[in-house]
């Protein structure tokens, strides 16, 4: 709560940069209000426009937005292109030996590839991916530590028209054996191990797991990248070196031209029910949102270093790493490792190191990193930053003004972007050379893309009380459908019980101040949002509640000055409510059960015991009490309903 009353409260506002404004790509109000103007006068024709204008196609379309169907909503559906083609083809036509990444391990070592080099590494394991009888429309599952590896495996599946899902390395055995059913996968490309903060993950090593589990019967082969050099257990029906398999194999590969709407990639993200969903994302429109928001809103050039510091295994690694940089041409940097290690001024020498110009990471990191030496950066060159970005969850003024300040010397201005895994771009952000700044806010919309807050009815909201962040058209970037399941599609993003169906729900309240600047208050539904990571409590629930010795369990988030949000669980044991050492020994088996079944992010902070949950006369469990009662808060609520007052006691 404090966190969105200093936002609500915060009326500090920043002028835009004259000198930003003019070198930026949107140089003026009137331009942003024309390109809004565009769009809200013909909607399909401002979108077209800009894909005939930043996209190569093989075929052009000849329909834009295709809305027969809602919400099953489509985009240039008759074009034809190849996303890779686009980020790396096209390049090299005209620039073949630019730097496309540096690469900075997390030991220190530095490997830069150009273009051209990327092309060839990108093709060869294409080749080598068909030779293994990948085609169009197989999935592929990757898990993979930050790499050009990693992006060469995505932009390879990418080449042949195969959809890749990309598992964050640190989920566990158990997270990719559901993704691996799930969707069906015929491949899973992995590393031996993966290095981060020096110490060794041994990726393999759950891809064995998660395959020695039933379900898995569609994967036939597993590509392995020695990475480490950490011994693997080796296979010999199923386990192939990423070096055999580009051995002999061609440096041109000819791209399979594609569907717009062919699907580029799923990426399975929490929801507030059931297991993760696995959101599929259209080639063509996808690759317009990445393309137009790294230029309005990174302000992208053709010599900026850019670094994004997130990891592929979530959606900005894939926007904002793996497609939206390369496909601008731009130089970036691919980071292995975590900002603290060796120590906490890692990112402030590597940005001083490889002169870094436009610098995006996540409010968790700045908050850590203000904690572990909030004037370490002063020990560092940061001239050349010009633009700093954050994503993942909201900023709280403090940090914000930390960054402003210490990071970008009061020149450079904050991009803060809202946007989720499901709409594939950024939604809400400034445009840098003409927005003026409110800590804490992610300003407007991009221009084109039309969002509100409603209430249930579909009313506009205008109170701080705030209500749902929705988006009121159907956009090029967005979520097409939840592989195999689009009833759960249309459940999730299109509830009845909202606005009618009409709005896509982002699951996000959202406040409008008097500049009509955005400030998101946070999730709507069950969804924790740590360190930036998605999780549903649900989730964690069902790990909890596998366990042997639970019977129930109930997740709840508390605020965390650092990781934003932090895990408590209330847990109901079979048998004798646990005291002691007892206690202590379950409560340290738990975590590493949930670290087993979900992942070393979903660990609770905290575990409270109680006999029984406090609930409803109806059986409901009274989450809003157990949010209380985790914060230590006295309860004020009112409990008449409650049907088992005594066990508060318990759970306090
Ligand atoms: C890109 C990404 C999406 C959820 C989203 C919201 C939160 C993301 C934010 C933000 C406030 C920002 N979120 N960016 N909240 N300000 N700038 O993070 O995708 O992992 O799917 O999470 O993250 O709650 O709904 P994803």
């Amino acid at each position: 709560m404090s966190n969105i009353q200093s936002v609500l409260s915060e009326n500090r506002v920043f002028p835009v940069n004259p000198e930003f404004t003019k070198q930026a790509n949107i140089k003026s109000e009137q331009e942003y209000q024309q390109m809004v103007a565009d769009a809200s006068n013909n909607y399909s024709g401002y979108w077209a426009n800009l894909a005939r204008q930043y996209i190569d196609w093989k075929a052009p379309f000849s329909k834009s937005l295709n809305d027969s169907n809602p919400p099953f909503y489509t985009w240039f559906e008759d074009g034809k292109l190849n996303v890779s083609y686009n980020c790396l083809d096209r390049h090299v036509a005209n620039n073949p030996h630019k730097t496309a990444i540096i690469f900075e391990s997390d030991a220190g070592h530095i490997e830069t590839v150009t273009y051209k080099e990327l092309l060839t590494k990108v093709s060869r394991f294409a080749n080598g991916l068909k030779s293994l009888g990948i085609v169009k429309g197989d999935r592929v599952i990757i898990y993979m530590p930050n790499s050009i590896e990693a992006i060469v495996a995505m932009q390879a599946c990418a080449r042949i028209g195969a959809i890749h899902s990309v598992v964050f390395g640190g989920f566990s055995a158990k997270a990719i054996h559901e993704r691996i059913h799930d969707a069906q996968a015929k491949l899973v490309i992995t590393s031996d191990a993966q290095k981060r903060g020096g110490k060794i993950f041994p990726l393999n090593q759950d891809v064995k797991e998660a395959l020695s589990l039933p379900g898995c019967e569609s994967v036939e082969k597993v590509v392995i990248h020695r990475r480490t050099g950490e011994k693997v257990e080796w296979d010999n029906k199923r386990d192939i070196w990423w070096h055999d398999v580009i051995k002999n194999q061609s440096d041109e590969c000819e791209p399979e031209w594609v569907e717009a709407e062919h699907p580029l990639f799923i990426l399975y993200t929490s929801g507030s029910t059931g297991t993760p969903k696995g959101v599929q994302h259209a080639s063509g429109g996808y690759l317009l949102g990445a393309i137009t928001t790294m230029k309005w809103v990174f302000d992208i050039k053709d010599d900026d270093i850019y670094w994004s510091t997130a990891d592929v295994g979530w959606i900005t690694g894939h926007t904002y790493l793996c497609y939206g940089p390369l496909a601008v041409g731009a130089t970036q940097i691919v980071f292995e490792g975590i900002p603290t290690f060796p120590a906490a001024d890692r990112f402030w020498r590597m940005i001083e190191t490889h002169k870094v110009t436009i610098f995006y990471t996540a409010p968790t990191a700045i908050r850590a990193l203000i904690k572990l030496g909030g004037d370490l950066p002063n020990n560092f060159d940061l001239s050349s930053l010009r633009l700093l970005g954050s994503v993942g969850e909201p900023i709280n003024p403090e940090a914000w003004m930390w960054y402003y300040e210490t990071i970008g010397k009061s020149k450079c201005p904050i991009v803060d972007t809202w946007w989720q895994t499901e709409t594939g771009s950024h939604i809400l952000a400034p445009i840098p050379g003409i927005t003026a700044l409110t800590p804490g806010s992610c300003t407007r919309s991009i221009p084109g893309i039309f969002v509100d807050i409603v209430d249930e009815a579909g009313n506009l909201v205008t109170d701080n009380n705030g209500g749902y962040l929705v988006i009121k058209k159907p956009f090029p970037s967005q979520i097409r459908t939840i592989w195999n399941n689009p009833e759960r599609f249309i459940k999730a993003y299109y509830p009845e019980d909202i606005a009618n169906g009409k709005y896509y729900v982002a699951g996000d309240s959202a406040s409008r101040d008097t500049m009509g600047y955005y400030h998101i208050l946070g999730r709507i539904d069950d969804v924790l949002n740590v360190s930036g990571h998605r999780l549903g409590t649900m989730e964690i629930e069902s790990a909890l509640v596998a366990h042997p010795g639970v019977a129930e369990a109930a997740v709840v988030g508390r605020p965390h000055d650092i990781k934003g949000e932090s895990i408590v669980a209330f847990v109901v044991c079979k048998g004798q409510l646990p005291t002691g050492s007892e206690k202590d020994f379950l409560i340290n088996e738990l975590r590493e059960w949930v670290a087993k079944e979900i992942g070393a992010l979903a660990k609770p902070d905290e575990i409270r015991f109680g006999e029984n949950l406090p609930k409803t006369r109806s059986g409901k469990i009274m989450r809003r009490l157990l949010r209380s009662l985790a914060k230590g808060e006295a309860i004020t609520q009112d409990i008449s309903t409650l049907e088992n007052p005594h066990i508060l006691d318990q759970l306090k």
